[in-house]
C-alpha cells in the first residue's frame, strides 16, 4: 500500500480499529460517533463562511440562560438533533440551548444511548472569528425497556459516561474524543470531508505553561481562588516563574490548548456567580472526562467533576480542569481557604 494511504485513518477507522478493546462492542457507538462527527462537518462548513453566508449575527431570541442565541447557535442545534433523531441509537437528548429533555420523534425508534450536547460553546465570539466550539456527552440508558429515554438517564454523574467529544472551528476544524480507551485528535480536511488522525493518545502533561481565567473577575472571587491565582502568577515566590495568562473567552480554545500544552483552565465560583458559569451536564462533565483520560484531572474546587451526581440538567458548577498538579493545587489552597 502506498505510505501516504497507510497514515489515513479515519474516525470511524479509529473507533473500529479502538472497538476491538470493547468486549461485545455492537457497532452502535461507533456509528453514533459517525453521526457526531457528520453533525460536526456541517456545523464546520458553516462557521467557516458565517461572513458570507449570513448566518452572523444574533437571531430575536433567547435561549434558557437568558442568552442571546447567534443564528449559528440556533443551527448548531438544529444540526446535532436531526443527525441523531432518526438512527435508533439514541433514546433521549439534551442541548443547551432547550429547557427541557429533547424526546425522539414517535415515528422513529428509541435507540440505547444518552445523547447531550452543547451546540456551539463560545458563540459570542462567532463574531469576532474567534475559534468556537461543540461539546458531546454520551451516557448508557440506565432506566429499563427501550421506550423513550428519561430524565434520570440524562442526570448521571460523569464517572458513568461512555464517551465524550469535543470539535473545535479554529485554524483547522479538529474533532477529540475519548471512549475510555484514551484521547485522539482528528483533523478535517476539507478536500475530502474527512476527519483524519493527527493527534494520536493525546497525553496532558503534569503541569503546564498556561492559565485560562478572566482575570477581570478577580475583586469577585474567594480569597482562596485569589491565592490560588497569585500563586500561578509567581507572586508568592521570587523564585518561582509564572504562568503565562492565555485566555480568548471561548472554553473549548483555551481547554484544547492547555490539553496539548499543559495547564489550567478555571472558571471558579464569584460573588456574582456562587456555583461558577459552566453548566455540568454538558460542558464540565465531557471535558472533565476527556482531561481524566489524557492523564489530567476536573475538580469543581473540592471534589472530582466526575463524582458529582447532577441534580437538574442546567446545573451549573466552579470548574479547575487540566494539568493534575496545578488543579490539585487549586483544591489545596480552596481547602486552606475553607
Ligand atoms: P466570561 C462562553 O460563553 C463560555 O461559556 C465559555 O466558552 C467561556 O470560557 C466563558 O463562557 C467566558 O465567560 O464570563 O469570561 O466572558
Amino acid at each position: 500500500m502506498p505510505s501516504s494511504l497507510s497514515k489515513v485513518v479515519t474516525i470511524e477507522r479509529h473507533i473500529l480499529d479502538n472497538q476491538g478493546q470493547h468486549p461485545g462492542a455492537t457497532g452502535r457507538l461507533t456509528s453514533l460517533l459517525y453521526d457526531i462527527a457528520l453533525a460536526a462537518k456541517l456545523i464546520a462548513r458553516e462557521t467557516t463562511r458565517a461572513g458570507i453566508a449570513n448566518v452572523l449575527g444574533i437571531t430575536s431570541g433567547q435561549n434558557v440562560h437568558g442568552e442571546i442565541q447567534q443564528k449559528l447557535d440556533v443551527y448548531a442545534d438544529q444540526v446535532i438533533f436531526r443527525m441523531n433523531d432518526h438512527t435508533g441509537r439514541v433514546c433521549v437528548m439534551a442541548s443547551e440551548e432547550h429547557d427541557d429533555l429533547l424526546h425522539i420523534p414517535e415515528r422513529y425508534p428509541p435507540g440505547h444511548y444518552v445523547l447531550i450536547y452543547d451546540p456551539l460553546d463560545g458563540s459570542s465570539n462567532i463574531d469576532v472569528n474567534a475559534s468556537i466550539g461543540t461539546i458531546f456527552a454520551i451516557h448508557h440508558r440506565i432506566t429499563p425497556g427501550d421506550g423513550h429515554g428519561t430524565l434520570e438517564d440524562v442526570l448521571q454523574p460523569g464517572s458513568r459516561l461512555v464517551a465524550a467529544a469535543y470539535v473545535i472551528y479554529g485554524s483547522s476544524t479538529m474533532m477529540v474524543y475519548s471512549t475510555g480507551q484514551g484521547v485522539h485528535g482528528f483533523t478535517l480536511d476539507p478536500s475530502i470531508g474527512e476527519f483524519l488522525l493527527s493527534h494520536p493518545d493525546i497525553r496532558t502533561p503534569s503541569t503546564g505553561k498556561y492559565y485560562s481565567v478572566n482575570q477581570g473577575r478577580q475583586k469577585h472571587w474567594s480569597r482562596g481562588v485569589q491565592r490560588y491565582v497569585a500563586w500561578l502568577q509567581g507572586l508568592d515566590d521570587e523564585g518561582r516563574e509564572p504562568l503565562g495568562l492565555r485566555y480568548i473567552g471561548s472554553m473549548i480554545a483555551d481547554f484544547h490548548r492547555n490539553l496539548l500544552r499543559g495547564g489550567v483552565f478555571l472558571y471558579p465560583a464569584d460573588t456574582g456567580q456562587p456555583s461558577g458559569k459552566l453548566r455540568l451536564t454538558y460542558e464540565a462533565q465531557p471535558l472533565a472526562f476527556i482531561a481524566a483520560q489524557a492523564g489530567g484531572y476536573a475538580s469543581d474546587g473540592a471534589r472530582d467533576i466526575l463524582s458529582i451526581q447532577p441534580e437538574n440538567l442546567h446545573q451549573r458548577v466552579p470548574v479547575f480542569m487540566g494539568s493534575r498538579d496545578l488543579v490539585e493545587k487549586a483544591e489545596q489552597f480552596l481547602r486552606e481557604d475553607a
